[in-house]
């Protein structure tokens, strides 16, 4: 028998450096940064073929964030981490059957996130049978027996669980849910339910969509941009340059973030450093150092000062809403001490952005995980919707609510049916397009998946992308719930932890990124894609695939169909010989898709309809947009605990790791740090560099982790942060926001010690 790998990430070997971190973002450092990134994984030509290729009309998306692009594109359409992204999908090393021969499983779980990615492409399925210690090839025919076999056996289509992570292009994510719903489940969970689920939610229910309403365009249109909870110099940098943009245009920027994050404080345009322009811009005007969960607290202020000042649009409410007078009684009855005390702001600091904000003509909202991974995920956001509803902030240019996606294709994938709580009327009109019948039951979402699979309900796990072991909460938890699946099947490009942490047999698919030339049987394919604002278009890769024996997503979902299902419901295999074959049937499954293969083809794609965007319309059963009332969460904690956040480093994509260097934090080599308020480290009589020991709090239950650096940091008093997916095992699975059951992931209760006695449970 193998012995049970490790779930947690070990540590690099590397030591801790520390630099000041960075009053400036972006720069020549962002240039030599994306440079070397590619350099050293692909060499010069490729580097430079492949970085041209990126976010072009006739080229591939870029595989990195859902930023849309400008209709006038530069010739190099990318940012730093973009490149990062695009390099490491790139990238010439191979991960074949010789290397599974040289490598068991147990040695690969003794490396670090950043040397298992490290290791190259995978090139080749191979199946790690039950009971043995090291991955073996087996031909994509014999998986598909195996995967097949599997899913027939199953006691019922509800004991298979197909996850999706949201690099997965339109067709292939159309093809694979109508395969799962045909072998007669919703089971459809996805990166999604641990990521912008909440604004999804909070916006169905208030604006009758759950997609942001504004374009880019809008950016130059407005007067006041708020971005809470999000840290674009990392994790959108081209967002910056939209931001850059709309101050040019005289807009004002709020920033909401407990830290001073590098890329809202000034801003070098790198390309423009490359052609010699030394400007440089400040994009915050306003930065409000909230409290960690104080955001709520805050929007309640901002919007009582709207009403006391009067900045009211009383046509918009009247016309256009409901709910506005019982929002408002709320927010009267909220005293100031309560705002003031929540949110870590003072009065002042309130009252300044708030009179910003009602001078405002039209204001656009910006947000991130660090509003949709609350307890409170969905109402705070929905505070959001309140403040810029009593100013008819919406369906108008240069305004309106903009959740920024993450991973590049998250929002088409559920557009076109990743969904395991799908409607009714959605679910109606894919059933006529198919033209065979659909499961109803709602299927289980990622953190009800991970439950059944604790509960020994699940039989077969299949991932289409990701990292679901690193990725979700609660590691230890999750690998021992992983441990109970009969088989667990990855379709991956890069080696992860999740391949490593498996069910009894497990089987890797590797298969084409987006760089790559797809070639189906009537020739050269290209797929398609919807970015954060709706708009869909098309990406085509470019690059000789790293192996000859990887296949696209589309062609896996067709075979596996096939192979499980035969051809009684679809035609599978005649699909994906020509993707147009896919979009036709799309184009009759999905609203909004109508004459999908013509309108992709067009320059710069097509809007997706989005009624309050387009025509200040809801698609609520009211008609109306409708203003919610909710009372403020408590964000007590007991003495001597602490609230942690966990958060994304520079050099890093989710769990992937680029690299040792947080940049703009100025942290390096090391990734096992906490950082903390220096006075907080000075009460405690802690140095930088201080071990300690974590210890999270829910429900009575405590789950510990040891052996971090503390790093004095400007974050506010009683708050912590650490990377994302060496806290993971800190964040307890039911800690999960109201509605939307995303993992708390910014609100961790715990308590720090140097005394060993404290860890009864041991990593
Ligand atoms: N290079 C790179 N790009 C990426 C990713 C990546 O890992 N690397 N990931 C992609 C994905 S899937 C996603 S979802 C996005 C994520 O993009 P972000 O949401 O920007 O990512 P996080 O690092 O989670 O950062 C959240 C921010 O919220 C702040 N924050 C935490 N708690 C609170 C709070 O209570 N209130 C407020 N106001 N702020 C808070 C943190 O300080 C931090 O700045 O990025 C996408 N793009
Ligand atoms: N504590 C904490 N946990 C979090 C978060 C947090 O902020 N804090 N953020 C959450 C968020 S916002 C998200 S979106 C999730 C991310 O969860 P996931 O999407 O599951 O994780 P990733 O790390 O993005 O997945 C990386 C893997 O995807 C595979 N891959 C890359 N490109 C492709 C491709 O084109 N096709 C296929 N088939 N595979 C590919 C590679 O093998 C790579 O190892 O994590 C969540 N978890
Ligand atoms: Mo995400």
């Amino acid at each position: 028998m193998r012995e049970a790998p490790r779930a947690r990430t070990p540590d690099d070997e590397a030591p801790l450096a520390l630099k000041k971190p960075k009053k400036k973002a972006a720069g020549i450092p962002a240039i030599t940064s994306s440079a070397m990134h590619g350099l050293t994984k692909m060499g010069v030509r490729k580097t430079v073929k492949t970085l041209r290729m990126v976010n072009q009309k006739e080229g591939f998306d870029c595989p990195g964030c859902a930023w849309p692009d400008p209709e006038h594109r530069t010739a190099f359409e990318f940012c730093e981490n973009g490149a990062k992204a695009v390099a490491d999908e790139a990238m010439k090393a191979k991960v074949n059957p010789r290397f599974f021969e040289e490598h068991s499983v147990q040695m690969l779980s003794a490396m670090s996130d950043h040397e298992l990615n490290s290791m190259g492409r995978l090139s080749h399925p191979v199946i790690l049978e039950e009971g043995s210690s090291h991955y073996a090839e087996i031909s994509w025919e014999d998986a598909f027996a195996r995967i097949a076999n599997h899913l027939k056996a199953a006691p019922s289509p509800d004991n298979a669980v197909f996850y999706t992570s949201g690099r997965t292009s339109n067709e292939a994510a159309f093809l694979y849910q109508a395969f799962v719903r045909a072998y007669g489940t919703n089971n459809l969970p996805d990166c999604s339910n641990m990521c912008h689920e909440s604004s999804g939610k909070a916006l169905g229910q208030t604006i009758g969509i759950g997609k942001g309403t504004v374009s880019l365009e809008d950016f130059n249109h407005a007067d006041v941009i708020m971005v809470i909870g999000q840290n674009p110099g990392t994790n959108h940098p081209r967002m910056l340059t939209a931001l850059r943009d709309a101050k040019e245009c005289g807009a004002k920027i709020i920033h909401v973030n407990p830290l001073y994050e590098a890329g809202l404080n000034r801003f070098k345009h790198p390309q423009e450093y490359m052609k010699g322009r030394m400007k440089t811009t400040t994009l915050a005007d306003i930065h409000l150092p909230v409290r960690i969960g104080g955001d709520a607290a805050l929007i309640r202020g901002l919007i009582k000062i709207q009403d006391a000042l009067g900045a009211v649009n009383t046509d918009f409410i009247d016309s256009k809403s409901l709910g506005y007078d019982a929002m408002i009684e709320n927010a009267r009855a909220t005293d100031w001490p309560t705002i003031i005390a929540d949110s870590g702001l003072t009065r002042a600091e309130i009252q300044e952005a708030g009179e910003l904000l009602a001078n405002s003509k039209a204001t656009i909202a910006c947000w991130a995980m660090g509003l949709t991974q609350h307890r409170n995920g969905v109402a705070v956001i929905q505070e959001v919707v309140n403040l810029l509803l009593m100013n008819g902030h919406i369906g108008k240019p240069g305004a309106g609510l903009c959740p920024v996606r993450g991973h590049s294709n998250v929002q088409g994938d559920r557009t076109v049916g990743i969904w395991e709580a799908p409607t009714e009327a959605f679910l109606e009109r894919m059933q006529d397009g198919l033209g065979f019948e659909l499961p109803t039951a709602h299927g289980y979402d990622v953190v009800n998946a991970i439950h059944a699979m604790r509960n020994g309900d699940v039989n077969v796990f299949f991932c289409m992308g990701g990292n679901f072991v690193s990725a979700t909460p609660d590691t230890d938890e999750v690998a021992r719930a992983i441990g109970n699946v009969d088989l667990t099947v990855q379709v991956s490009t890069k080696l992860n932890r999740s391949h490593l942490i498996t069910g009894k047999t497990a089987i890797i698919l590797p298969c084409l990124g987006r760089t790559e030339l797809d070639v189906q049987a009537s020739g050269e394919q290209f797929v398609t894609v919807e970015n954060s604002m709706g708009q869909v278009h098309r990406s085509r890769g470019g690059l000789a695939p790293c192996s000859p024996a990887l296949r696209s997503e589309s062609w896996i979902v067709a075979y596996l169909a096939d192979q499980t299902l035969g051809n009684k419901h679809l035609n599978w295999l005649e699909l994906v010989n020509d993707y147009d074959a896919i979009r036709d049937l799309m184009a009759i499954s999905l609203a909004g898709f109508e004459d999908y293969n013509k309108r992709v083809r067009q320059p710069h794609g097509f809007a997706l309809p989005n009624p309050p965007r387009d025509s200040q319309s809801f698609s609520t059963p009211s008609k109306k947009a409708h203003f919610t009332t909710h009372s403020l969460p408590d964000i007590a904690v007991k003495e001597g605990q602490y609230v942690l956040m966990t958060l994304r480093s520079h050099d890093q994509y989710n769990t992937t790791i680029y690299g040792l260097h947080d940049r703009y934090r100025g942290v390096h080599g090391h990734r096992r740090v906490l950082f903390m308020n220096a006075q907080d480290m000075v009460e405690r009589g802690w140095k930088t560099r201080q071990q300690v020991n974590i210890t999270s709090h829910f429900q009575g239950e405590e789950r510990h982790a040891r052996d971090w650096l503390v790093v004095p940091y400007e974050i506010p008093r009683g708050n912590l942060a650490a990377y994302f997916p060496e806290a993971n095992c800190l964040v307890p699975l039911d800690s999960t926001a109201d509605f939307s059951n995303t993992p708390t992931s910014k609100w961790i209760v715990c308590t720090l010690s140097t005394d060993e006695s404290s860890l009864r449970e041991e990593e």
